[in-house]
C-alpha cells in the first residue's frame, strides 16, 4: 500500500464512522500522519513539509464538526526542522505525545469526574463517549454503588456501544428511547455526557439529542456534567468562528426515501447546548464552570490571538 493510500483508508474510516468519538477520530488521525510522515518519500524537506500538509488536509475534511482534529492535526504538525529525517521525527514524537496526553487526559478526567458521583446515584449518559465513560467506571471502580441510563442514541446508536462497555465493567444500566429521557429524568442524580466541541463562552457541541437532555435535567433540577479533554476546545471560535455542524445522509434516518414524494429527512449529527444549562466541565486540567472555557484555550492550547490557519 502506498502510504498516502494508509492515510485515505483511515480517512474512510472517519468518514464511515467505522472510527468515530471526537477524541478516537483525532487520535487516529495523528497515528495516521506519524506513519505517513515516516513512510513517504521526499526529495527534499519542502517535498516532506507539503505532502505532510496534503495528508493532514484528507483527515481534516472527513468529520466537519469536531475540533478534536483540527486541535490535533496542529499540534502533531507544529514542528521546525532542517533536515528531512529531522522533520519525520518531529511529526511522529509529536503523534506519539498526542495520543499519550488523550490517554493520560481521559484517566485523569475519570479519577476527577466520579468525585462528583456519590454512593447509590444514577448516572445518565447519551451517545458514546470514552470521557463519559471514563467518570462513570471511575466512580464504579471506587467502590460506589452506581447505575446507569444510556439513551439509545439514534440514527446510528451508539448508545448500544455504551452499554455493552458497561456491561463489561459490570455496571448496571438500563437502555432508554432517546424520548424517554424527559419520563425518567426524576430518577437520574447526575448526567454526563462528552463533547464534540467547547466553544470560548463554554457552549457545548455534542450528539444530536444532548441539548434536550440538558434542558430536561435542567427543568428537574438535575446536574449536568461534560467530561472533555482539553483538546476538545476551540480556539477558533475566540475569532468568532462558529461552529459547523455536521448533517449525515438521509439513509442513516430513513432507507428507502425514494417511496416518498414531499419528504426531505433532515439529519444533524450534532446540536448546541447553551452554557447556562452546564453545571461543570471536567477536564484533565481540572473541574471548571463553562464561564472558563476561554481560559483553557488561552492557557492549554496555547493559543495566540495571531495564530489564524490552524
Ligand atoms: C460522538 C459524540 C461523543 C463525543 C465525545 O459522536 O458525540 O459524545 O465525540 O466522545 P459520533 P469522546 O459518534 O458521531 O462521532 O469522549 O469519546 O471523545
Amino acid at each position: 500500500m502506498k502510504p498516502i493510500d494508509q492515510v485515505r483508508e483511515t480517512a474512510e474510516r472517519i468518514s464511515s464512522m467505522e472510527i468515530r468519538g471526537a477524541g478516537r477520530i483525532a487520535t487516529a488521525a495523528a497515528a495516521s500522519l506519524k506513519e505517513y510522515a515516516l513512510s513517504v518519500q521526499a526529495e527534499s524537506l519542502d517535498d516532506l513539509n507539503q505532502k505532510a500538509a496534503q495528508a493532514a488536509d484528507l483527515l481534516l475534511k472527513t468529520r466537519p464538526t469536531a475540533v478534536s482534529l483540527s486541535n490535533a492535526i496542529r499540534m502533531v504538525m507544529k514542528y521546525e526542522a532542517e533536515e528531512i529525517d529531522d522533520a519525520r521525527q518531529a511529526i511522529a514524537s509529536n503523534a506519539d505525545r498526542f495520543i499519550e496526553n488523550s490517554r493520560r487526559a481521559v484517566e485523569k478526567i475519570g479519577q476527577i469526574g466520579s468525585r462528583r458521583i456519590r454512593d447509590g446515584d444514577t448516572i445518565l449518559t447519551h451517545c458514546n463517549s470514552n470521557a463519559a465513560i471514563s467518570v462513570i467506571s471511575a466512580a464504579h471502580r471506587s467502590g460506589k454503588k452506581i447505575q446507569v441510563i444510556a439513551t439509545e442514541s439514534r440514527p446510528r446508536f451508539q448508545g448500544i456501544t455504551t452499554i455493552g462497555m458497561l456491561d463489561q465493567m459490570g455496571i448496571e444500566t438500563e437502555l432508554i428511547v432517546d424520548s424517554a429521557v424527559r419520563t425518567v429524568m426524576n430518577d437520574v442524580d447526575l448526567v454526563v455526557v462528552g463533547a464534540d466541541v467547547i466553544t470560548a463562552n463554554g457552549t457545548l457541541v455534542n450528539k444530536i439529542g444532548t441539548a434536550q437532555i440538558a434542558l430536561c435535567a435542567r427543568e428537574a433540577r438535575t446536574s449536568f456534567m461534560v467530561a472533555a479533554e482539553t483538546y476538545k476546545f476551540s480556539p477558533m471560535t475566540i475569532l468568532g468562528e462558529l461552529v459547523t455542524i455536521e448533517e449525515r445522509d438521509a439513509t442513516e434516518v430513513l432507507a428507502d426515501i425514494s417511496r416518498y414524494r414531499h419528504v426531505r429527512v433532515r439529519n444533524p449529527a450534532f446540536d448546541v447546548t447553551p452554557h447556562q444549562y452546564i453545571d461543570l466541565i471536567c477536564t484533565e486540567a481540572g473541574a471548571i464552570p463553562p464561564e472558563m472555557s476561554y481560559l483553557i484555550i488561552r492557557e492549554r492550547l496555547g493559543w495566540d490571538m495571531e495564530e489564524e490557519s490552524i
